[in-house]
């Protein structure tokens, strides 16, 4: 029996500063030369050649050690991730990082081997090896700078939990979404709102017979066709569909939120292609049902005047079915 552990935050969250180039050299060489004021000789150029490639190695490995691996990332963030800063450029920076460590790992035992006891010949070494390691870190740099941005970037990624069941809400601007997310969360208080790649996304939260549900509005990304998004709103989409457990559709039949109910269909059918045929069930409502109910649709709701609203809940609910893994069984 194996008790299944699932990691449910944002898994960039908490890494450590990337240090820039300039920052890891000064560190580096204001050790060493403190290690060497404390020797003599040809001692003080060992310790200081010893502490200058051990702070760095061990800096440049812990950087690449901390970063998780991307493999073992839920989907979810790993979608997110590649499409806010890409995976493939991510791992060949750590890729770098790590080249770097080993180099100066070599740079500095072919530099020791050619001390011979000497002070003079041994300083010269040491400097010469000092130079080559300024170079090799001169040329991991700009690696070093994009990982810090990506680790800032990556940071505010919201912490969702991937694993909690969701309803992701879709429909075009002004037909709703914000009032019934508002609507149905009301009681469990406040909706967050987080930046999202390109856009942002508001979450809510409710408990459902124990059950603590996510509804999360993604304003700006499943409210037009998908012709008119560009790749990064694409992928974030991609990666919604790892969270979405039931998405619902809202249509404005009345046409108040200023778009053609044809339109409306459209990213309708759009949505039922892209997630019903992975298995997402799509629930959709016409809103605005004191206006207008001239559409089909599986259910008819006015959130304004609190009709249906629960009725539209309880489906999305019911379509998730969601029944929740226990840590005693067995995977
Ligand atoms: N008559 C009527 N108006 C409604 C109903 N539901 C929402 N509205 C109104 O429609 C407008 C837009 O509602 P929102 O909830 O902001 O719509 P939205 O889909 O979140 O819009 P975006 O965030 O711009 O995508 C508001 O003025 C609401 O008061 C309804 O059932 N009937
Ligand atoms: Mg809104």
């Amino acid at each position: 029996m194996r008790i299944k552990v699932v990691d449910v935050s944002n898994p960039f969250e908490d890494l450590p500063t990337v240090p820039d180039a300039d920052e890891l050299l000064d560190k580096a060489y204001s050790r060493a030369a403190r290690a060497g004021r404390a020797k003599m000789d040809v001692d003080a150029q060992y310790a200081m050649l010893d502490t200058a490639g051990h702070i760095l190695t061990d800096n440049l490995e812990d950087i690449v050690r901390r970063w998780p691996d991307f493999d073992e990332l839920h989907p979810f963030f790993r979608t997110l991730a590649d499409a806010i800063v890409g995976i493939h450029a991510l791992r060949s920076h750590l890729g770098s990082v790590n080249w770097a460590a080993r180099q100066i790992d070599t740079i500095v035992t072919e530099h020791r081997a050619r001390f011979r006891g000497e002070p003079a010949v041994a300083k010269q070494q040491r400097k010469q090896a000092f130079a080559r390691i300024a170079s090799i870190i001169d040329e991991v740099a700009e690696a070093l700078d994009a990982l810090e941005t990506a680790r800032r970037d990556l940071a505010k990624i919201p912490g969702i939990d991937p694993t909690e069941p969701t309803i992701v809400m879709a429909g075009y601007p002004n037909v709703g979404k914000s009032s019934f997310l508002n609507a149905v969360t009301r009681a469990s208080g406040a909706i967050a709102s987080y930046p999202f790649t390109t856009t942002k996304i508001d979450i809510g939260h409710l408990d459902h017979r124990h059950i603590r549900y996510q509804l999360i509005d993604t304003p700006g990304l499943l409210d037009r066709p998908d012709s008119e998004r560009n790749p990064i709103e694409r992928q974030s989409i991609a990666a919604l569909e790892y969270l979405a457990d039931c998405v619902l559709m809202i249509l404005d039949a009345s046409e108040t939120c200023g778009y053609q109910l044809e339109d409306q269909l459209a990213l309708r059918d759009q949505l039922l292609d892209r997630f019903s045929t992975v298995g997402i069930p799509v629930v959709t409502v016409c809103n605005k049902s004191d206006l207008s109910v001239d559409t089909e649709a599986d259910y008819y709701m006015s959130v304004t005047e609190d009709d249906e609203v629960d009725t539209v809940l309880t489906a999305c609910l019911d379509a998730i079915d969601y029944e929740p893994a226990l840590p005693f069984e067995s995977s």
